[in-house]
């Protein structure tokens, strides 16, 4: 899974990407965008995933990962094309998370204004509405041209009635991810990676001092459907770069119970409607990702296609009862152990071993 930390210039992505990675790349307040996104893979704590290694012992443990990648301030300049480089980068991410800058700062209020969190929001979303609307317009001419060299295959014409309804949508200035399209249209336009389309996590980037109150933009981001989060940029960059004991100390003084981190991880599985399934073994104790609502042969894919392909049943008991009963045998006496067909729809939790023959 990738996520895009996208936002104005200056507002704390490079810091908040240091506090999710740990690393620590250089922030600063006067230097030109970097002309590169940075990318760091972050490990999805998740303590079901630990108690289960120390259960089975495995040689190796897995845990999901998230792929942040941190982007120089984009929609800065008018002239960014729809085809840039950062453009094409930003959009091969499942979601956005926007990091807008509530800490004060007089210098960069001068710079860069101090529109209100929502404001900038809105401003960022009509950004993407009418880079949106750029490339559906594009596209459709070129539909049209063919339509008229005589090129008119039924998969076209899906297409265009597609993005003339997106058009149609993006003209009420509203974000494409609010359409419902039926299913075939929307296959047909899912190749072009639409900005507004795409799910969005706020993260405002607060003081050390203001994270001790809620600020008010998290009501009323929250008013307006939106999943948002406070983090104080800079001091969680400092924890992450402790040891956690001492992480822990200054976290309970700062009254925070997760780290950044951990909290901007569990926003993006609730963003997406993510949920975890294990796989467990003497090799391996591994955790996968998966879409609410995926069925078991679905899941299968997501380990292997043979898996998919050749699937027979799944084999399936839940986390929650191989801790309480403690091994596999004694839930095959209590009748815990299920057998799962291809329809079966995985739950968050569920311990899966695929049957399958190819
Ligand atoms: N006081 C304060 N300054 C911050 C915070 N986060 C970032 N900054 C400062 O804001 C400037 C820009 O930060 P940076 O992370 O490089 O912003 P980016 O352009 O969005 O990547 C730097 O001088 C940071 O030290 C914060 O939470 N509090
Ligand atoms: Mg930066």
């Amino acid at each position: 899974m990738k996520i895009a930390l996208i936002g104005p210039p200056k507002s704390g992505k490079t810091t908040i990407f240091n506090a999710l990675t740990s690393q620590n790349l250089e922030t600063d307040k006067y230097s030109p965008p970097a002309s590169d996104a940075n990318i760091g893979i972050v490990q999805v704590t998740d303590e079901r995933i630990t108690r289960l290694s120390e259960l089975y012992k495995p040689k190796k443990t897995i845990y999901a990962n998230i792929e942040f990648h941190d982007f120089p301030g984009i929609f800065a300049q008018h002239s960014d094309e729809p085809e840039s480089a950062i453009f094409t980068g930003i959009k091969s991410c499942e979601a956005f998370a926007l990091v807008l800058r509530t800490f004060a700062d007089d210098e960069l209020d001068q710079l860069y204004g101090n529109k209100s969190p929502l404001q900038t929001l809105n401003a960022f979303e009509q950004e993407m509405i009418l880079s949106d609307m750029v490339v559906a317009e594009r596209r459709l001419e070129k539909i049209e041209l063919g339509y008229k060299r005589g090129v008119k295959t039924p998969a076209v014409q899906i297409e265009e009635r597609a993005l003339r309804r997106i058009l149609e949508h993006l003209q009420e200035n509203k974000c494409i991810r609010d359409l419902a399209l039926p299913p075939e249209e929307e296959k047909a336009v899912r190749g072009f990676q639409f900005f507004s389309s795409k799910p969005i996590l706020i993260l405002l980037n607060t003081s050390e001092e203001g994270y001790q109150s809620p600020d008010p933009a998290l009501a009323e981001f929250s008013e307006k459907g939106y999943l948002a989060e406070q983090i104080a940029g800079k001091f969680e960059h400092e924890l992450s770069l402790l040891d956690p004991d001492e992480a822990g100390m200054f976290m309970e003084d700062m009254g925070i119970t997760s780290s950044a981190k951990d909290r901007v991880t569990m926003l993006c599985y609730r963003l997406l409607g993510l949920i975890s399934f294990f796989t467990v073994g003497e090799d391996e104790v591994r955790a996968w990702t998966i879409t609410q609502g995926t069925n078991a042969v679905n899941a299968a894919g997501k380990i292997h296609s043979d898996l998919a392909r050749g699937f027979i049943r799944a084999e399936c008991f839940g986390y929650e009862a191989i801790m309480e009963h403690g091994s596999e045998k004694h839930l095959k006496e209590k009748g815990l152990f299920r057998l799962e067909g291809k329809e079966y729809i995985v739950q968050d939790g569920d311990i899966l071993s695929i049957r399958f023959n190819v």
